[in-house]
């Protein structure tokens, strides 16, 4: 037996991807309520799948349906929660990952009192798991912050918010300390350079001429700091709780063994280790550091701060895998798409739909890189495989190259395991079919579980289970030993 009898075996998802329940009692607009998608237009020409400016903004707030806005109706979590726990628990899963909506218990995110009828809706959905001995794996910020506080202060650039945030995980621990033991932080905290509004709020056009990147890492620092205190907050509220950070594991290769390439490729996975150090290590990397005071980006840091990030780091570290990345010194070749980001095309690797190569050795790589890097244990809580599903005549859906992808990523993982790395779970992404993150798109499918609605929002919402349902039942009974 590779995986430890108490493996965490499961699935993920999102408030603002699954709940749908938009503006149901109480819950205030999020950042999420923004993304929207036109299906009678390309992504390409259509940028408003990660909204970006304050004109796109203001149009999202004027328009009170979900016609264009698809995160605004997600699966409709918010209503199908039983459903669905049951279909987890008929998997035997042993724990879900899922967001709180911050915005659902403080609409503006400046409330000093939280909205009962938001709190409610965790109280059912924490119980409901704990029927099912479902672990839950809380994330407290995953793309979904109070719209109001990025409208008024421009998001996480504004130091007040560490105290909003602080004040709203507070709630979240007093309130679920009886059934939730792991929680994450903020969801790839280092999404924030990508796309600075979906993770911190922050619309471009709001910061000072020239001044976007230094604001994003002003910015960075202030989550940094919240999320120290809420550790330490945790640990005292809950005995025994674990806290973890959560690193979007942009594994990257060099495109060739030329020095220049290695020299390049070694820069980009440093700078992804960056945001993990901070929150592991309690210390920003002297290297990042130098290279923002060579860039002329100044972190405005209070007297207090790097003691808070010294004393409170965190228990374990989870991070999400989709794919590896290639990287070469030289302009001009052609690059493969990623997930918000891209890299050289890696000519060994297959790709999903959407572009995404598909590497399961890069999975025991970075299960290595992160192991040996930190020390600490380890949980993947994203990955998987955006496809288009067919549903065929008799209503099966025959997702046999889902299987393919999860049976390689769970062999590298069992490898992992067995050279020594202290892996104690793995939630796949979109356990559940659900809206993307990057896309807004309904038909880029990741589950299990087939939800019927297109991208549009046609549909009867009707959950069919596909073949890797009955896949991942067996590998979960199996403990991982039966990936046939
Ligand atoms: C990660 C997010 C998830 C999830 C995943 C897949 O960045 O943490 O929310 O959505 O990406 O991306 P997408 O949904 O765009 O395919």
């Amino acid at each position: 037996m590779t995986f430890s009898k108490d493996f965490l075996w499961g699935g993920a998802i999102a408030a603002n991807q699954a709940e749908g329940a938009w503006n149901v009692d109480g819950r205030g607009m999020s950042v999420a309520d923004v993304a929207s998608y036109r299906s009678d237009l390309s992504l390409d020409d259509y940028e408003g799948h990660l909204a970006i400016s304050s004109e796109l903004v203001q149009k999202a707030m004027d328009d009170q349906t979900d016609k264009y806005y698809p995160k605004r109706r997600g699966i409709d979590f918010y209503h199908h929660y039983k459903e669905d726990l049951a279909l987890f628990a008929e998997m035997g899963f042993k724990a879900l990952r899922v967001s709180i909506a911050w915005s659902r218990i403080f609409p503006t995110g400046e409330e000093q009192e939280p909205n009962e009828k938001g709190l409610q809706f965790y109280d059912n959905l924490f119980k409901e798991m704990k029927k099912y001995n479902i672990e839950p794996i809380v994330t407290l910020s995953h793309y979904e912050m109070p719209l109001a506080l990025s409208v008024k202060y421009n998001g996480w650039v504004e130091r007040k918010v560490i105290d909003d945030f602080v004040r709203f995980s507070n709630v979240c621990f007093n309130r679920y300390k009886d059934y939730v033991t792991y929680w994450l932080t903020f969801n790839e905290i280092d999404s924030i350079n990508r796309h600075p509004f979906t993770t911190a709020g922050i619309i471009p056009d709001k910061c000072p001429e020239g001044k976007e990147e230094e604001q994003v890492y002003q910015a960075l620092h202030h989550q940094f700091v919240a999320s120290a205190l809420v550790t330490k907050d945790c640990h005292e509220i809950i005995p025994g709780s674990q806290v973890g950070c959560m690193l979007t594991k942009l594994t990257t290769y060099p495109n060739t063994c030329k020095p220049e390439d290695v020299e390049i490729t070694l820069k980009k996975n440093l700078q992804n280790y960056f945001y993990a150090d901070v929150q592991v290590f309690g210390e920003y990397p002297r290297l990042t550091l130098k290279k923002l005071k060579r860039k002329g980006i100044h972190i405005q840091m209070e007297e207090g701060d790097l003691e808070i990030l010294k004393e409170n780091t965190v228990d374990y570290l989870s991070f999400s895998y989709y794919m590896s990345l290639t990287e070469s010194a030289k302009d001009g070749l052609e690059r493969a798409a990623g997930n918000t980001v891209t890299g050289v095309k890696n000519p060994y690797l297959p790709a999903t739909d959407w572009g995404w190569q598909i590497d399961p050795v890069g999975l025991k790589i970075s299960l290595l890189e992160l192991y040996d890097r930190y020390r600490k244990p380890l949980i993947i809580v994203e990955n998987g495989m955006g496809a288009k599903d067919v549903v065929e005549s008799d209503g099966s859906i025959h997702d046999d190259y889902r299987v393919n992808y999860f049976r390689e990523h769970f062999r590298q993982m069992k490898e992992a395991v067995e050279e020594g790395v202290e892996l104690f779970g793995y939630t796949s992404w979109g356990s559940i079919d659900i809206i993307s993150a990057g896309t807004s798109q309904m038909s880029k499918r990741y589950g299990f579980i087939y939800v019927d609605q297109d991208d549009d929002g046609n549909g009867t919402l009707e959950r069919t289970r596909k073949d890797s349902f009955y896949w991942y039942k067996k590998v979960i009974e199996s403990n991982g030993e039966d990936l046939d």
